[in-house]
Formats: structure tokens, C-alpha cells, sequence
């Protein structure tokens, strides 16, 4: 880890206001300990997905059973956000624990031009990994596209962002933002450290995973692949612990679905919101695919999932996908923010439970890094969330959620936090933070 590079003053900076957070932060799990075994880890992010598209947080139209029955047996959390309105800087706090005053970037991208994770960062995969997981994605990275193997952009570099260089052992899809949401594209990408799903390989570049069919006829629907590789790595993961994240690009523009059900006969409805309505739907049944594919290899007590989203939706006000909170992606308001949050865990989380404890993405990297049994990197701006999770313990609370690039912010305080805006912006914006991580 190099501690020693420009960013060492925000590192400074930031170390003092992160003892608050470190100090309450167990060195070892309880929770992991309970019996011996650690638990299995799987997030699963939709994108674009508002507070209000499903069932359970109030959606009247649009169908989404399997959710609202992971809700029901699970823990829903109804102050939970997302790290930003839009895809990278939120993808970029959820990887390292860092709010978007701290970590690499509070920008978004596209075309080749994306901000990037530096080699030097520290992702929850890497965190996990040294905890002894198998980790596996599938889906959309967002956090560097210069790579060795990729064959739209930048084809002769490697750059610091690459995916195979922030601790993946498998890796399927798209990983380009600009790429990811055409949903019938000539190829994909892959690797397999492993060899548990694919042809092993070493992983220190991407394969492209021909499409050919889809120049022809639209035979490959990306997000129906996504669940297959998914369900592909439980299947053969399942007998030890892994890590699986899976950002799946639905409901994202292109507004792209194979078949419009079940809402064919909607006849007031635009084609439009019956394919995003089709499009939500379909990833609620895979979802239900990945939760009962748990069941069947009996590790469904011995896995911990949460079901989110990356940031608010786009405007469909017949939907209300904001759930009634202000604005939507985009906008640095609690509809571009807040986002569903469901935990998952048969046994340990106690089903039908609400939570209204403050939080947001950079807190996964202290909670499973916990859950795994190890320290997370430090200083970070994440709170562990294992007390809320477990319903025990003491839950250490945030002062307030910072949200922001430049003026456009937002910040949300606790109930006890009185400072001024200004205060707590001296405290929340500084320089890119690079915690140190000690691998145990
Ligand atoms: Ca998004």
C-alpha cells in the first residue's frame, strides 16, 4: 500500500475524523465467529432502481413478488442510501468505504474517459479476499475501462482501475458504463481465476466472450446471462465462502426487455413504462432465482444478502419511483439518494423487521469486512452496520451523510447533529483518502 503519495495530506486530515468511526469497531467478528463458519456475502445492486419501484416500499403497478418476499422475511431498511445520484462516484463508495468528499472521484464518465479506482485503493473484494472468500462479480464496474483485453477502448493499456486489479477471482459482463446498457451487444467480457465457472485463467486481463448472435437476432439479453453466471458460481462455490456482488444494469435506459410481461394489456400505459415495469419484473424473478438457487445447496442460514440500488430513478411519475421523495437520479435530494435496502439472512436477521438507522454504501465496507472477520482499511467513513443487521449490539450512528461534487450537495444529519453546513463541510471535503489496509 502506498501511503507516501500526494494524497497523504487528505489522508492526514481525515485520520483525525476518523477515529470516531474506528473506535467502536470490533477487531474480530461475533457474528462470523457464531459458528465457526463465516458467512456468504451477495449484493445485488440494481441501477437506476427508485425507493418507490418495489412492492414493499410502496409500489402499486409494478409487480415485483420475490423482493417483496425477501422483504418480508428479512430486514427492510428505510434510511439507507445510495453514495451519489449517479453511477460511478456511488459505485465508488461502496467499493472503498469512502464518501464523495474522500474517495477517488465524484464524477461520472463515459466514452473511454471514466475516473478510475487507483491501484492503490482498497475494495471490499480485496478486503475479503485476505478473509479467505472466493470473490465474483457479475455485471457493471463502472470504475476503469482501460484494461488489457478490451476491444473498444483504449486496447494497448492497463490501466489502474482494471477490475482483475481490486481483488475479484471471477469477473462476467460488461464492465464499460457506456457499454454496459445495450442489452443485445456482440460480446462481454470474463475471467476465471478460479476455474469454478469458466476456463481457468490467470486473470491478469479480460477475455472477450463472443456474441455473434446478437448481430443477427437478439438472442443474448445481457441481464438474463448476468443471472446464469451467478446462479453458475453458487453452484459451484457454494462449500466455501464467497463473495458475490452482482450489479445488474435493469432498470437502466436502453429501455430494453425481451418479452413485455406481464403487462401487455396495460393500454393506458406508454411502451415505454410497460418495458421498464417488464424490465423491473424480470429482474425481481431472478432475484427470487438467486435466493431459492441459496436454498436448494442448504446455505441459505450461512448467507447474508442485500438487495439495493445505485442511485434514484429516472422520471416515471405513474410509477411514483422516487416513493414521494424529491427528484430522482441526478439530483442531490433524498429521491436521487435514497434507495431500497433489504438484508437478507434466514435465522440471523429476524424476518419482518424495519430499520430506520441512518446509512449509505460506504458503510458495506466495514459491515462485511466484519462479517469476514477482519479490519476494514482505515480511516474510512463507513459505520458498520452489523448491530442494526443482527438486532443486537450497539449500533454506533453517523453525525450526518455527506453527498456532493462542488456545490451540488447534499447532507443529511442525524438527529443529534447540530453543526453548520459550513462545519461539517470542513470536516467532509478534503483531498482523495487513501486508507491503509493490513491484510491480517
Ligand atoms: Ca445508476
Amino acid at each position: 500500500m502506498n501511503t507516501t503519495d500526494p494524497t497523504r495530506r487528505g489522508f492526514l486530515k481525515a485520520a483525525g475524523l476518523g477515529i470516531a468511526a474506528m473506535a467502536l469497531r470490533p477487531a474480530t467478528s461475533t457474528a462470523a465467529k457464531a459458528d465457526g463458519k463465516l458467512p456468504n456475502l451477495i449484493f445485488i445492486m440494481a441501477d437506476d432502481l427508485g425507493y418507490g419501484d418495489l412492492g414493499c416500499y410502496g409500489q402499486k403497478l409494478i409487480q415485483t413478488p420475490e423482493l417483496d418476499k425477501m422483504c418480508a422475511a428479512g430486514l427492510k431498511l428505510t434510511r439507507f442510501h445510495a453514495g451519489f445520484p449517479v453511477c460511478l462516484p456511488a459505485r465508488c463508495t461502496l467499493m472503498t468505504g469512502l464518501h464523495t468528499g474522500h474517495c477517488r472521484t465524484n464524477k461520472n464518465g463515459g466514452g473511454g474517459k471514466h475516473p478510475m479506482l487507483k491501484t492503490e485503493d482498497t475494495t471490499v473484494a480485496t478486503v475479503l479476499k485476505t478473509a479467505g472468500y472466493t470473490t465474483a462479480m457479475v455485471g457493471k464496474w463502472s470504475l476503469g475501462d482501460d484494461f488489457v483485453g478490451c476491444v473498444k477502448k483504449h486496447q494497448d493499456k492497463d490501466g489502474s482501475g482494471a477490475i482483475y486489479k481490486h481483488g475479484w477471482d471471477y469477473y462476467y459482463g460488461e464492465p464499460n458504463q457506456t457499454y454496459c446498457h445495450r442489452y443485445y451487444p456482440n460480446q462481454l467480457y470474463s475471467y476465471d481465476r478460479t476455474g469454478l465457472v469458466d476456463k481457468k485463467t490467470d486473470g491478469d486481463r479480460l477475455d472477450v466472450v463472443p456474441l455473434p448472435e446478437n448481430s443477427k437476432k437478439r438472442t443474448h439479453y445481457t441481464h438474463d446471462l448476468l443471472t446464469v453466471k451467478a446462479l453458475e458460481f453458487i453452484d459451484a462455490a457454494k462449500d466455501k465462502p464467497f463473495f458475490l456482488y452482482v450489479p445488474y444494469t435493469i432498470p437502466h435506459a436502453d429501455y430494453d426487455v425481451p418479452e413485455i410481461e406481464p403487462y401487455a394489456k396495460a393500454a393506458d400505459w406508454s411502451k415505454k413504462e410497460k418495458t421498464l415495469a417488464s424490465m423491473i419484473t424480470r429482474m425481481d424473478r431472478d432475484v427470487g432465482r438467486i435466493l431459492k438457487r441459496l436454498t436448494k445447496h442448504g446455505i441459505e442460514k450461512n448467507t447474508l444478502v442485500i438487495f439495493t440500488s445505485d442511485n434514484g430513478p429516472n422520471k416515471f411519475p405513474r410509477f411514483d419511483s422516487s416513493g414521494g421523495l424529491k427528484g430522482g437520479k441526478r439530483n442531490f435530494t433524498l429521491g436521487g439518494l435514497r434507495v431500497p435496502g433489504i438484508a437478507y439472512w434466514p435465522g440471523t436477521i429476524k424476518a419482518g423487521t424495519t430499520s430506520d438507522h441512518l446509512s449509505a454504501f460506504w458503510d458495506i465496507m466495514p459491515t462485511f469486512a466484519e462479517l469476514g472477520g477482519v479490519k476494514p482499511p482505515a480511516p474510512i467513513d463507513g459505520i458498520s452496520m452489523v448491530p442494526t443487521l443482527l438486532g443486537k449490539g450497539a449500533q454506533k450512528k453517523h453525525n450526518y451523510l455527506y453527498f456532493g461534487a462542488g456545490k451540488n450537495r447534499l447532507i443529511i444529519r442525524n438527529e443529534h447533529e447540530k453543526r453548520t453546513d459550513a462545519e461539517i463541510l470542513k470536516e467532509a471535503v478534503t483531498d482523495v483518502v487513501v486508507p491503509k489496509f493490513t491484510a491480517k
